[in-house]
């Protein structure tokens, strides 16, 4: 018999797929396996999990920073390290898997998007996607084209800040309101590493649920040292848009 032609095996891929997604449903309705396709690029849709993280930890045989010497920081009197604190264990003891992976640096950040076919976004990016309204039909009552001042739309309510809210550290990803673009937590919850680097600093942004709403604005974007692993920063993960089904 002859081969298949291409077309064919495209087909019976695609078939495969379709039959394989019906059988894993629970995969395919993991909230932070989401991601969002805005213009030129696609994001996800949350902060990177517990549960994401240590599939790619397993996988590479990785022991991060954190791990290797002795426990990420915390800000207290000053930065002070904390023994045990890791991506599997935040504060300690074991997370759950739905919540945000902190604890890992930059180079940790950008492994882990590498091997998911992606990247850490640039600011450019991330500015856009945390401010910019760019979905063809819109959700939420955001409006495409409009840019916001909050990543959750013209007033800080719904964000896992300092404030009064339901969360006193970090919150499990998609548990806070749904922002700009349906993404989830680009403000605080945790701050996230992005591709721009300025020597050994990396850019961060977002803020976390130690600050409050301010630092969620555009300009709370700061630089910390690429190599620094502490409670209050996570990541998520951009692709480009044409490597990206
Ligand atoms: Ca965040």
């Amino acid at each position: 018999m002859a081969p298949p032609k291409p077309v064919q095996r495209a087909l019976a891929c695609v078939a495969a797929a379709a039959l394989l997604a019906g059988l894993h449903p629970a995969r395919a309705a993991d909230p932070a396996a989401a991601r969002v396709r805005l213009e030129g690029f696609v994001i996800d849709a949350t902060e990177v999990t517990i549960g994401r993280f240590r599939a790619f930890s397993q996988a590479q045989g990785l022991t991060t920073q954190a791990e290797a010497n002795g426990g990420g920081f915390e800000y207290a009197a000053g930065w002070e390290q904390r023994p045990g604190w890791t991506w599997a264990a935040p504060y300690g003891q074991p997370g759950g898997d739905d919540e945000p992976a902190v604890h890992v640096t930059w180079h940790e950040a950008s492994a882990y998007c590498e091997s998911a076919g992606g990247r850490l976004p640039r600011f450019d990016e991330w500015r856009r996607a945390a401010y910019e309204e760019m979905r063809a039909a819109p959700t939420d009552g955001f409006s495409r084209g409009q840019t916001y001042p909050y990543p959750v739309g013209d007033g800080p309510d719904g964000m896992n800040t300092s404030g009064d809210d339901p969360w006193a550290r970090h919150a499990p990803v998609g548990a806070t309101k749904r922002g700009v673009n349906g993404l989830y937590d680009m403000g605080e919850n945790v701050w996230e590493w992005l591709a721009d680097r300025r020597g050994d600093a990396a850019l961060t942004a977002g803020g976390s649920w130690w600050y409050g709403a301010s630092k969620t604005r555009l300009e709370g974007a700061q630089y910390k040292p690429a190599s620094f692993a502490a409670v209050y920063i996570g990541f998520r993960c951009a692709y480009d848009a044409d490597a990206t089904p």
